[in-house]
C-alpha cells in the first residue's frame, strides 16, 4: 500500500475512539424526570451517547456548579437557582441559532420565565411544577375521621393534626429553600422573605411538627406513598402523581391523591441550561432542541405527569394528563400560587445552618 496513504489510514485508526468518545453528551437532571425511551430514542437519531445521571435536590447541582469542572453538558435547575447561577456566570448564554425549535414554547410562560433568567438568555423553560401534598386517601380518612383538613396545609402544620398521622407516616422534601418558603407563606409572611425573624418562625414551625415527620428526603416518598408505607407527603406535584398511578396499578387497596392546599401552592418552572465549562455544549444544544420537538416533550408529560410549556406539544397530551388540574393547573390556582426567588449567597449560608437545626435538632 502507498506510504502517506497508510500513515493517513493509521492516523485515522487512531483518532476514531477519541471521536467517539467526544461524541457524547452529559446530563444531570432531576430523577423521575424523562420518559423511559427519550434518552434511547435521541442517542438512536443523532449518534451522540448520552451519560445520565440524576439528582432530587436544587442544592446538590449548586454545589457541583459552584465548585467548578461537574464535567456536566446539562443540568436541569429550577428557576429561583438558575437565577443566582447566571449571575454568579456559571451558566453559559444560550446560541439561539441552534435551537430552531424555541418558537414552540409558550410566549406567557418565556414572559414569567424572563424574570428568572433575564431575556431568556440562559435557560429553556422544561417542565412545570407546583409543591403540594400527597396522601393516601383512606388512611388519612382512618385518622383523621370526616373532619380532616383535605383542602388546606393544616393538614401539615398543624401539630395536634399531623399527629395523628404520625403513625401512618409522614414525609417531607429534603429541600431547605422550598419547605422554609412554603412554611413562610402559611404563616401569612413573604415565603422569599430573607429576615432571619421571619425565618425564625418558620423554624419555630417546621420544629414543632417535626417529632410527626418520618423522614425528610426528596424522591423516596414516591415509592413509599405508592406502596402505603406511609399516607402524606409534601412533595412535587408529579412525583406524587407517579405515586399514585403505581398504587392504581398494584391495586393493593393504596388511593394517593394530590392536594393543592387552599392557601396555595410554590409554582415552579425548571430549566435546561448549560454550564459555563460544559465539555460538549454544541452536543447540549442539540439535546435541548431534540426535547423542544412537540412529540418528545408531549411523551415525557405524559410519562413523568409535569406539565411542559410547549404548545404544540398539547395535542400529543394525553387526555387525562392535560385534563388533571393537579397537573395542568386552571388560571384561579396559578393566580394563588407564588413563586421562588433567589436567595442571596449569605442567606443561604444561614438558611443551610437553619435547616441542619430542623432535620437534626442540634
Ligand atoms: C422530579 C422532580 C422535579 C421537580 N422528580 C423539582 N422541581
Amino acid at each position: 500500500m502507498h506510504k502517506p496513504l497508510l500513515v493517513a489510514l493509521g492516523a485515522l485508526l487512531i483518532a476514531a475512539p477519541a471521536l467517539a468518545q467526544d461524541n457524547v453528551v452529559n446530563i444531570y437532571n432531576w430523577s423521575d424526570y424523562i420518559a423511559e425511551d427519550t434518552i434511547a430514542n435521541f442517542e438512536a437519531e443523532t449518534g451522540i451517547k448520552v451519560n445520565y445521571d440524576v439528582y432530587d435536590n436544587n442544592e446538590i447541582v449548586d454545589a457541583k456548579l459552584l465548585a467548578g469542572n461537574s464535567g456536566y453538558d446539562i443540568v436541569v435547575p429550577s428557576g429561583n437557582f438558575l437565577e443566582r447561577q447566571i449571575k454568579a456566570g456559571l451558566i453559559l448564554p444560550l446560541d439561539k441559532s441552534k435551537l430552531t425549535n424555541l418558537g414552540n414554547l409558550d410566549p406567557a410562560v418565556m414572559a414569567t420565565a424572563a424574570s428568572q433568567d433575564p431575556d431568556n438568555a440562559h435557560g429553556v423553560p422544561y417542565m412545570i411544577n407546583t409543591i403540594g401534598l400527597g396522601y393516601n386517601v383512606a388512611k388519612v380518612q382512618a385518622a383523621l375521621g370526616d373532619g380532616a383538613p383535605i383542602d388546606s396545609w393544616d393538614l401539615l402544620f398543624k401539630p395536634e393534626v399531623v399527629a395523628k398521622l404520625k403513625d401512618c407516616g409522614v414525609a417531607v422534601l429534603d429541600s431547605p429553600s422550598e419547605v422554609t418558603g412554603i412554611a413562610l407563606h402559611y404563616l401569612g409572611l413573604d415565603p422569599n422573605s430573607e429576615s432571619e425573624e421571619d425565618l425564625a418562625k418558620a423554624e419555630a414551625l417546621l420544629t414543632s411538627i417535626k417529632p410527626s415527620i418520618r423522614y425528610f428526603h426528596s424522591s423516596q416518598y414516591i415509592d413509599d406513598l405508592g406502596n402505603g408505607e406511609i399516607c402524606l407527603a409534601l412533595g412535587y406535584s408529579g412525583d406524587i402523581f407517579i405515586a399514585s398511578d403505581a398504587a392504581a396499578q398494584a391495586a393493593q387497596g393504596n388511593e394517593v391523591k394530590y392536594l393543592i392546599p387552599k392557601e396555595g401552592a410554590a409554582t415552579l418552572f425548571d430549566f435546561l441550561a448549560i454550564p459555563v465549562d460544559a465539555p460538549h455544549p454544541d452536543n447540549a444544544l442539540k439535546f435541548i432542541n431534540y426535547i423542544l420537538e412537540p412529540k418528545v416533550v408531549a411523551a415525557i408529560t405524559n410519562y413523568v405527569f409535569y406539565a411542559n410549556p410547549n404548545l404544540p406539544a398539547l395535542e400529543f397530551v394525553n387526555e387525562e394528563v392535560k385534563s388533571n388540574p393537579g397537573i395542568y393547573p386552571p388560571a384561579e390556582t396559578i393566580a394563588k400560587a407564588f413563586v421562588m426567588k433567589a436567595h442571596s449567597p449569605e442567606f443561604e449560608e444561614v438558611l443551610t445552618r437553619t435547616w441542619t437545626r430542623i432535620k437534626t435538632g442540634l
